[in-house]
């Protein structure tokens, strides 16, 4: 399998998590989402979206939205199960994923940034604005359906990573980097610190791939 990827997108964090979860090697192939690399014609002959990531299976199939990928992984290679046994149990822990997935992180992404920028001419105030307010509202959401939930365990739903905390970890890591306060959301803060002293979790973080920045590069 080839695994194109970026240090900083969160959608290819996922699924580096998932792979290392999976312990499934992949070939990775750095794409610099910084450099445009991602709108040129070599990467977007693998995903015409033009966004990150996308996995190659060996038979030549490509495979695009992170989540997408996720459930193909799942199904193919249920051991660690990300997702729980029960429906309702599935049901919810697809909702948390949702809730990240397919609400915060879309409107946090470069070509939504891009256009704020290039199109609506918003200051760079306005533009963090624009991130922190998202981010925020997204942690809020999360922490009104882990809190008190009878279901929330170590992490989003009982005592192993599911695709919830999968997706929750790259809101989280955002949040940090925009220095948001987290002590509002203590449980969303509670299961990100207990994913992250996991080594599948730790090595996928944007901040310890091989394209992550020199400067920015964390080494566990
Ligand atoms: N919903 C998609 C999101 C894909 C996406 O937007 N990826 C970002 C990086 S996290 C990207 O490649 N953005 C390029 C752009 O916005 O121009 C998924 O989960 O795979």
């Amino acid at each position: 399998m080839k695994f194109f990827s970026f240090w900083r997108s969160l959608a290819s964090f996922r699924v580096r998590i998932a792979l290392n979860l999976k312990g499934l090697p992949a070939e990775m192939v750095y794409v610099d989402i910084d450099a445009d690399a991602h709108r040129a014609d070599a990467y977007r002959e693998i995903n015409p979206q033009m966004a990150l990531p996308a996995l190659v299976l060996d038979d030549g199939t490509t495979l695009f939205q992170s989540l997408a990928i996720l459930e193909y992984l799942e199904e193919t290679h249920p051991n660690p199960p990300l997702l729980p046994s029960d429906p309702r149990g599935r049901a919810r822990v697809r909702a948390l994923a949702l809730m990240v997935a397919c609400e915060g992180h879309p409107l946090l992404v470069p070509r939504v940034r891009r256009y704020l920028d290039h199109e609506l001419n918003l200051r760079d105030a306005q533009q963090a604005a624009w991130r922190r307010h998202w981010t925020i509202e997204t942690l809020a959401a999360l922490e009104a359906h882990l809190a008190d939930h009878k279901d929330t365990g170590r992490f989003c739903h009982g005592d192993a990573p599911s695709l919830a905390d999968i997706c929750m970890v790259g809101h989280v890591s955002v949040a940090v980097t925009q220095q948001i306060n987290l002590s509002p959301y203590p449980t969303v803060k509670r299961i990100f610190d207990a994913a992250m002293t996991l080594p599948e979790f730790a090595s996928a973080h944007p901040l310890a791939q091989p394209d992550t920045p020199e400067a920015m590069r964390v080494r566990g």
